[in-house]
């Protein structure tokens, strides 16, 4: 085991630096390389920190060429330099500028962390620390100063030069053939923010002239050469978001330009850099013949949220890393709520549920578990977190709940205008709240430190004789690394009662809780909630929008939630409901399938039929209400000795039998919803092709009704989502024309790699024994590359994360793959291998053959010399 593990960074340590920086000029002169980057930063003392207290930088593989302090040289005694760390020993007392020269080497720069090259063109990345390895800095997000950047290369390499802000002074560098440009960031904005981008790029251009004052904002997307006519669907959402940012948070963009750069090489989806955004390709370029109904939306989701950045993140930025929900899961919120607002909100509520249900929950119910505001890190890279991320939003949210929506507004606008300009924190933010609406949120606050999933159980009480209805409902909270106990949450659970005729029902009193409207807000362990003056006995339907990121146990009967299914207003707690009486039939399906009756499998059929077919529910919606759960939602819902292949087993039985007992309804729906109108991304258009898969997916369960029909969907596809979902149908079933689907795949995308990523992760997650062998193939094949981080997500992040019965394979064999890849990945990429390492975050739910093989491998990567921290990190506390 590594001995030199890095200490930890803890929130209770946070100090301000001894001293601040009001302007960074930088000069960066590119060479593949060897590029010279000369910054001249203006400090100034705080005024509690002493007279020549000592001044230390960060660094990370720096190499330092020269220093000088307002202008003379530094003499040996007075600074100590190594490649992660510069201290200069006793600072002036008074403001000084110091000039540090590094020389820096793009073109080796595999980790995609400070500046390197992606397909020729030079970028970016610093959040969280990648500027310490530009320049010797106060990288920490705290140090806010003003930029100006000037970028020096040879013309033919790089004819564009680009950096945070507007644009001053460009030209020709006389008798050479290098050229400048010169950029000016007014606000001042912490180092990860910074981003200069150099390359020969194509640029597409718009124009935004904002609601609020009427000024016109020059807007440039910039991709490789030949991609020009894949930005429309990207420039579109810009606009979208621009206008709805003013119309639902008053917010307006600030400089006269706004960039969006896509590149091929990036660690994460996009960065919100100020005025200059860089974006994984993946999350911009679109056409209808390549990218999915689902890449439409995640470019739609992933621009917004990026420009909101620009005010929750940039305007508005953290204080610290502990905070960085404080503009993550605020900004997740926002996206959100854009997309709901330009598609349907109830098929968005779903969408986002599942993915917090999918990622998050098996996050907060394992071994890395952490709260929303983590109080320690080792890695901040690693707390990136569907936790921060996913769970942060849920937060805001409740707390949208919990005020009702004027008192969000005016907690926000309190936070806009008490905190621009500064880093928060999320006291500073839950204060603007607190105080816009006088409400008092301590307890609400524990959300942001408890960790784990909490459980509301529910059950209720009719008394026919009083006419009253009495719901206990009592919350708790398992414990998790380093939490043994929890306290009581604050917690909105929205709700109806629902009369025999399927209306919503009125009360005269209700007692034993605080209700706001049709909020129940829960405080206390346990609460006891009566309504009086009923009519007759209603079926409850309990935190209808998943009002709360929780688990609720109803204990509701099959005949209660047929009854929800059929009659809820509420579109999230129907899908729940359907959901509900699905997963009952699949747990006991995989866990004792003897027990299994064919009526109850006919019962949820029947239903589904009819929903399926019920036009008063828009496609879209009815496509989520028949998707059976996932194999790994199910894995999730069982929670012990998680046998994978029984799950599979179960699924697919219940599948069958839904197919075979619906297959007239569906195959009519099939035909019905066939469009005749060419393709169209927008909502409704891609709605009912997702209902039309779902529908073709079952059919395509049942032996002999499948081949033909899904082949000829693939042949006839005029759409990247039909051929994909027909291509996954044939591969995944086996069918006799996978192959040849395959290669008409390969001989149409060959040459498109975000194209062929789709390719890769339908035969990564093909459940079958020799997917394995066929993945170690692929690793060779020329649209694969392992310096790629999207190639590797595709093919072997798909394989960890999307295949559950052959990476949790019996013989161990898909443990061991991964494993090694994330050693010899680490070497090159760490925050990516470490991402690929927490595939094995629920290892401990499995059966214990399984878990045995598991817990081997994570301690033979542990175990490993030479780990990066962040792998280092992660494999310590999986086996925590
Ligand atoms: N803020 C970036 C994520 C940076 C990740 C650094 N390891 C993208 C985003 O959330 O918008
Ligand atoms: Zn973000």
């Amino acid at each position: 085991m590594r001995t030199d593990v890095a200490t930890p960074v803890r929130l209770e340590d946070y100090r301000p630096t001894p001293y601040a920086i009001s302007t960074v000029d930088l000069d960066i002169r590119l060479a593949p390389k060897a590029t010279k980057v000369t910054a001249r930063i203006a400090f100034s003392r705080r005024e509690d920190t002493a007279v020549g207290q000592s001044l230390e930088l960060a660094g990370d593989e720096l190499k330092l060429v020269s220093l000088s302090l307002d202008g003379s040289a530094l003499a040996a005694d007075d600074f100590e330099a190594s490649a992660d760390k510069l201290t200069i020993h006793t600072p002036p007392a008074d403001p000084f500028v110091l000039e540090i020269v590094t020389e820096i080497d793009p073109d080796a720069n595999s980790k995609l962390m400070g500046l390197y090259r992606s397909s020729g063109t030079y970028c970016t990345q610093c959040e969280a620390e990648g500027f310490r390895r530009i320049t010797y800095f106060l990288d920490r997000p705290d140090v806010l100063a003003v930029y100006t950047t000037r970028i020096e290369a040879r013309k033919s390499d790089a004819p564009i030069l680009l950096a945070n802000g507007n644009p001053t002074e460009a030209g020709d560098i006389e008798g050479t053939d290098r050229h400048f440009a010169v950029w000016h960031d007014p606000f001042p904005k912490p180092s990860y923010l910074f981003a200069m981008v150099a390359g020969d790029l194509a640029c597409v251009t718009d124009s935004y002239t904002t609601l609020l004052s009427g000024r016109e904002v020059e807007l440039r997307i910039y991709v490789e050469h030949g991609n020009e006519g894949r930005c429309d669907y990207a420039m579109d959402a810009l606009k979208r978001s621009m206008r709805w940012d003013e119309e639902a948070f008053g917010r307006e963009y600030d400089l006269d330009i706004f960039m969006i750069v896509a590149v091929s090489d990036f660690n994460m989806g996009a960065m919100e850099n100020k005025g200059l955004n860089v974006f994984n390709d993946k999350y911009v370029l679109a056409k209808p013949e390549t990218a999915t109904d689902q890449d439409y939306a995640g470019i739609e989701g992933v621009i917004a949220h990026e420009y909101f950045h620009n005010w929750t993140g940039d305007r508005i930025t953290c204080r610290d890393w502990f905070q960085l929900c404080l503009k993550e899961g605020l900004t997740v919120f926002r996206d959100q709520e854009f997309s709901s607002d330009m598609r349907s909100r109830a098929v968005k509520r779903i969408a986002d549920v599942r993915l917090l249900q999918a990622h998050q929950f098996p996050e907060d119910g394992g071994p890395l578990a952490h709260p929303v505001r983590p109080t320690a890190y080792r890695q901040i890279n690693n707390f990136y977190t569907a936790t921060v991320y996913e769970k942060g939003a849920e937060i805001v949210r409740m707390l949208k709940t919990y005020l009702g929506d004027e008192g969000f507004r005016a907690g926000m606008d309190l936070y806009f205008e008490r905190h621009d300009g500064e880093a928060a924190t999320i006291e500073d933010f839950l204060k603007s709240f607190a105080d816009a609406t006088d409400t008092d949120l301590d307890q609400f606050a524990l959300w942001y430190s408890q960790a784990g999933t909490p459980t509301i159980k529910a059950s209720e009480n009719w008394d026919e004789a009083a006419k009253t209805l009495t719901i206990e409902l009592e919350q708790s909270c398992a414990p998790t690394p380093g939490q043994e106990t929890k306290q009581p949450f604050t917690m909105p659970v929205r709700f109806g009662l629902i009369g025999p005729n399927g209306n919503e029902m009125e009360w005269s009193a209700v007692s034993g809780a605080e209700v706001r409207e049709d909020v129940i807000v829960l405080t206390e362990a346990s609460h006891k909630v009566v309504f009086e003056g009923l009519s007759a006995r209603p079926v409850s339907s309990l935190l209808r929008g998943f009002s709360a990121p929780v688990r609720l146990d109803d204990g509701k009967s099959r005949e209660d939630l047929v009854f929800l299914a059929r009659h809820d207003n509420d579109p999230f707690n129907r899908w729940q409901a359907v959901q509900t009486l699905a997963m009952q039939l699949l747990k006991r399906g995989a866990q004792a399938p003897t027990t299994l009756a064919s009526d109850e499998i006919q019962e949820l059929a029947a239903l589904l039929g009819e929903v399926s077919a019920d036009e008063n529910f828009e496609p879209a919606l009815r496509a989520q209400l028949l998707q059976l759960p996932s194999e790994a939602d199910i894995a999730r819902e069982i929670g012990t000795d998680v046998d994978p292949d029984a799950i599979k087993a179960a699924r697919k039985a219940v599948e069958v039998a839904i197919a075979g007992h619906c297959l007239e309804g569906f195959a009519e729906l099939y035909e019905a919803l066939a469009d005749e109108a060419p393709y169209s991304p927008e909502a409704a258009a891609a709605g009912r092709r997702a209902l039309r898969l779902v529908v073709l997916d079952y059919m395509a369960s049942i032996e002999g009704e499948a081949s033909a029909r899904t082949f000829a969907h693939y042949n006839a596809a005029d759409n990247m989502s039909d051929r994909l979902a027909a291509l996954r149908l044939l591969v995944h079933r086996a069918d006799t024309h996978a192959q040849e689907a395959l290669e008409d795949f390969e001989t149409r995308f060959g040459k498109d790699a975000l194209v062929m990523d789709k390719w890769l992760t339908v035969q990564a997650t093909a459940p079958f024994p020799e997917t394995l062998a066929r993945i170690r193939t692929l690793t060779a094949h020329p649209t694969f590359s392992y310096s790629n981080p999207n190639r590797i997500r595709a093919l072997i992040g798909a394989f960890a994360t999307g295949n559950q019965t052959q990476f949790n394979r019996a013989d161990g064999a898909g443990f061991e793959f991964v494993a090694d890849t994330v050693l010899s990945l680490d070497k090159r990429n760490p925050q990516v291998a470490a991402r690929l390492l927490s595939a094995f975050r629920s290892w401990r739910v499995l059966e214990p053959g399984r878990r045995a093989l598991a817990e081997a491998a994570l301690r033979r990567v542990a175990q490993s010399s030479d780990l990066s921290s962040d792998v280092q990190d992660i494999a310590a506390r999986s086996l925590q």
